[in-house]
Formats: C-alpha cells, structure tokens, sequence
C-alpha cells in the first residue's frame, strides 16, 4: 500500500526565500550543507552546518567537515573561510585518547549555551560504531571533546540548563538485535558533570505518532516556555515499494519535523504529543531537488523575543531551510494532542 500523502500544520511558515543556506555560499570545498546547529551568542546568529564535500552525485563523497557561519538577522549568513571541526585534526581527536583511523567523520552538529558556555553535540561514525560526542568551546576554533557515547547513539541535544542541578541531554540509541529491525525513538539521560550520563529513560516513541513507522528522535536543543519545554524531533516513516528519490539508487525513507512538549521540572513527563507532522516535506528543495529527497531533519531552533520561533532544518540532506511559528501555537497544538 502507498504511504499517505502528508501536509505541514499551517501553524509554521517556511521562509519565503528559502533556502538560507547552499553550497554556493561556502569559500571551500562542498557540496552538500545540511543539519546545522544554530544560536543567538553575543549579539548575533552562530551556525554551524555539516558539509559533505566532493560528492559525485552519488553515495560516495570524499569526507564531511563543519563549517561556520554568521548572521546578523538569522537570515543572510556569511560562512568564515576555513571548516571549524574535522577529524582529520588528529590533534583533537587524540586529546581525547582515539587512536589514528578509529574516527571517520563527524557531522549533524547542535548548539546550546548554558551558563554562558557554549556546547555542541555532534555524531561521531567510528571503526568500532556510531557514536555521540559533546565538545564546549569558546571561541568556535578551540574545542574540547567532553564525552562520546558507547555505541549506537546519535541526535542528542542538550537542554540550555541545568534541572534539579543535572545537566540533561535528549538522545536516539539504535537498538537493532532486540526490536527485530531498525525502529528507534527518543530517550533522555542526565549528567552531574557533562562526562558521567545515565538515569535514562524512554522519552517519545514510534508509535506515539500518526506518520511514523520507523524512527523518532530528538532535532533542536529544546526550547524554554512558560508552560514546557518544546522539543522539536524528526519522525521517519520507510516504505519499501519507494525506489529511486535523490541521486542515489534507492531513498526509501521519509524525514519530518514534529513536536512535543515536556515538564518543565521533570522532562522525563511529556505533557503534549503534536500527533502529526509540524513540516512534512512539501517544497521543492526539500521534496523534489537535491540528495535525499522527501528530508526535513530540524536541528535548531532560535526563540525571538517577540513570541515566535526559528527552526532551521536540514532539507533533502542538500541546503538548509528555515521557518518560523508562534511559541505560543506550537504550545497549544502540543498540549492539544494530549499526553503521552
Ligand atoms: C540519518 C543521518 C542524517 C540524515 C538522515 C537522512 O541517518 O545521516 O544526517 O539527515 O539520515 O538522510
């Protein structure tokens, strides 16, 4: 049977000259930006973006770096001339005891400051699994990695603050062995010290969506409101009658957006489950154009003082996109689709 066709909630605005970010716009090798993390820090936007570079238009590509980038409304970015984090630094890898050749690549950075620190969480494919890793910095030059997961685990996200005085992080194990085949969702764990996580418990899962069947995890760091913490997840539906989309031989998965809202003082509890997609790839550059058609993974999201949302959100895995809501909508809708 042909998987349902599936339409964004009209509570969310693309930005009408979407994309904010492709290729073109970076001094260096690249050929595909995606999946960016995004904050306000000092008085402007900071991203940072993966970039796939030297890809033939097909799986193969020479490596992926992350690359930075500046704003001043959100909007026009200005990527600085060199990448900012890449594994072939054997330097910083092996600041953190890795071994020459054990990393492959790191990508699909996020970003969150807390207590004025900024943090980014990014994933980490090694010889031995794939991995999540936290690494603070300063100055966006100078990092130092944290910690990295045991492996499979990727998308995690850290909350801008610290509750019940533990740092709290929302993640997606890949369990394989036990469900059968691949059907992930989405976990929480807590951290005295950034280093040491555990506490974990099961947050959002597959089956608590109407368009999923197959993965749900975390996507922007959450967002603080009055009435919870907003949490912007992607939601992964595969169907096997789906062949060619994209440039590789066989894309059959599709990427959307959605949402839920957590306790502000336990985020274990979640308080509202939006039951549809928030943005289901609809657009050209996210359903038609590019890589990996049918691919709408958020990653970032920026609240403006004037009550609205940015979510930044890699699309078709080719350029990043963007578009705004009201908190206060998101919020409603959220609490609307009732508890978990
Ligand atoms: C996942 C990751 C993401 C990517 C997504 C869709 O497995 O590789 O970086 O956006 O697939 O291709």
């Amino acid at each position: 049977m042909a998987s349902p066709e599936l339409h964004s909630c009209p509570a969310i605005t693309r930005y009408e000259n979407n994309p904010v970010l492709t290729c073109d716009a970076v001094p260096y090798p690249c050929t595909l930006v995606f999946n960016a993390g995004a904050i306000k820090w000092k008085g402007e936007y900071v991203m940072v973006f993966r970039n796939d570079y030297n890809h033939i238009r097909r799986a193969t590509f020479e490596g992926t770096n992350i690359g930075l980038c500046r704003s001043a409304d959100g909007i026009h970015w200005t990527v600085e001339p060199k990448p900012v984090f890449d594994v072939k630094d054997e330097e910083l890898m092996s600041r953190f005891g890795l071994p020459r050749g054990e990393i492959k690549r790191c990508y699909d950075p996020r970003l969150t400051v807390i207590e004025d620190e900024i943090y980014m969480t990014f994933a980490v494919d090694t010889a031995h699994g794939l991995r999540g890793g936290i690494a603070k910095t300063t100055d966006f030059a100078d990092w130092q990695i944290l910690s990295l997961t045991v492996p499979d685990n990727r998308n995690m996200v850290l909350f801008p603050e610290k509750i019940n005085g533990k740092y709290v992080r929302l993640e997606r194990p890949m369990p394989v062995y036990s469900r059968g085949r691949d059907r992930f969702d989405m976990w929480l764990s807590e951290s005295p010290d950034m280093i040491y996580w555990g506490n974990s418990a099961l947050v959002a899962a597959v089956e608590d969506f109407n368009y999923t069947n197959d993965k749900v995890g975390p996507g922007a760091p959450p967002v603080k409101t009055d009435r919870g913490w907003l949490v912007f997840t992607h939601g992964v539906d595969i169907d096997y009658d789906r062949g060619k989309n994209g440039w590789e031989d066989k894309w059959q998965k599709r990427y959307c957006a959605g949402m839920v809202l957590l306790d502000l003082n336990d985020p274990r509890k979640v308080l509202g489950v939006y039951r549809d997609p928030l943005l289901a790839p609809e657009a050209d550059y996210e359903a038609r154009d590019g890589f990996r058609t049918n691919v709408i993974f958020p990653t970032a999201a920026i609240r403006e003082d004037d009550g609205t949302v940015k979510v930044y959100y890699g699309a078709a895995d080719t350029v990043i996109a963007m578009a705004t809501a009201k908190v206060d909508d998101l919020v409603e809708l959220c609490l609307a689709g009732g508890a978990r």
